[in-house]
């Protein structure tokens, strides 16, 4: 899906039109995957465009620089600010945001601490990541063969871009095998995600998810789903799982800022089949929340007009 362009992207400060919002070709960043980003949705709601969980993940944001220790040159509510303004001027109903900081053109050794670091927050509209068809009725999932990054080898909890090329690996896989996503194992053989989602299953009306230390993000939409299925009576588990957990699975869904909440068809050829009681009814409360149609959960929203 190729990115729509908008207007205007947060540069260092200033609103930079979109075809002048160029880097050098010898930023560190793109020769050593030294930088930190996140992926955050706005949704329309009554009110105007509403940002789902802003601070949580401008905060994450933070937490993913310190892990590298790059100092961000913006406070949380300065980028925070700067992400609401962004929305605003460029006239969007719902999009996708994508902020980076980065170590910019000036060094080249591999000590990346007198490198300057930039930030820039880019918006567009961007459907659901794995297509509305998936939402709908599931995708079709393979056990990637390559493992999930050590904690030991990268600070898995941060949202750093080099760490995505482990992702690329597992998704570039998993495509060409014919599958829609891929799931990663840690090096002890224990599921830990996807490429770019969290993952749970459900057996016997339980939600399990795999811990953090099985190297999992700690996803705002993960989070976000446990409150609501606790909220909804339903029990959620973090534990440890087997690939063959998966495969038995009653009902098993991904989560992601770019993925929302899709349901899995099936994963390695295992049929889990349509989505389940309980994805549907966590897909039905999730949408109504990030809409602002939930009056409960009215604090993870931050209206860009208001
Ligand atoms: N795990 C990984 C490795 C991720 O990259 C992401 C988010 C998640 C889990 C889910 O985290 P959250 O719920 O906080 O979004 N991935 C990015 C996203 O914007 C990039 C995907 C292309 O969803």
């Amino acid at each position: 899906m190729p990115i729509q362009a908008t207007d205007k992207i947060w540069m260092d400060g200033e609103l930079v039109a979109w075809d002048e919002a160029r880097v050098h070709v010898l930023t560190h960043t793109l020769h050593y995957g030294s930088g930190v980003f996140e992926g955050i949705r706005a949704y329309p709601t009554k009110n105007g465009p509403a940002v789902f969980r802003l601070t949580d993940h401008i905060k994450r944001l933070h937490d993913s620089a310190d892990l590298f220790l790059m100092d961000m040159p913006y406070s949380v509510d300065e980028l925070v600010e700067a992400t609401r303004e962004t929305v605003r001027v460029n006239n969007v109903e719902s999009c996708y945001i994508r902020p980076i900081a980065y170590l910019g053109y000036g060094e080249m050794g591999l000590n990346p601490l007198p490198c300057e670091v930039k930030v820039s927050i880019a918006v567009w509209p961007w459907g659901s990541y794995l297509g509305d068809e998936g939402v709908r009725n599931g995708v079709r999932m393979k056990v990637s063969s390559w493992r999930r990054i050590d904690p030991n080898v990268n600070p898995v909890a941060a949202k750093g871009t080099g760490i995505y090329v482990n992702s690329q690996l597992a998704k570039v896989e998993a495509l060409k095998a014919g599958y829609d996503e891929a799931i990663l194992l840690n090096t002890h053989g224990f599921v830990a995600e996807c490429t770019g989602e969290n993952l749970f299953v459900v057996k016997n009306g339980v939600m399990i998810t795999p811990p953090l230390s099985s190297g999992a993000l700690e996803g705002i939409t993960r989070a976000s789903v446990i409150t609501i299925a606790r909220d909804l009576g339903v029990e959620v588990r973090e534990d440890n799982l087997l690939r063959s957990d998966l495969y038995l699975a009653d009902e098993a869904f991904l989560t992601g800022t770019a993925a929302e909440i899709v349901p899995m068809r099936s994963v390695d050829d295992r049929e889990i089949g349509d989505p389940g009681e309980i994805t549907r009814k966590i897909q039905e409360t999730y949408f109504a929340v990030v809409h602002g149609e939930e009056d409960r959960y009215k604090d993870w929203l931050d209206y860009v007009n208001a």
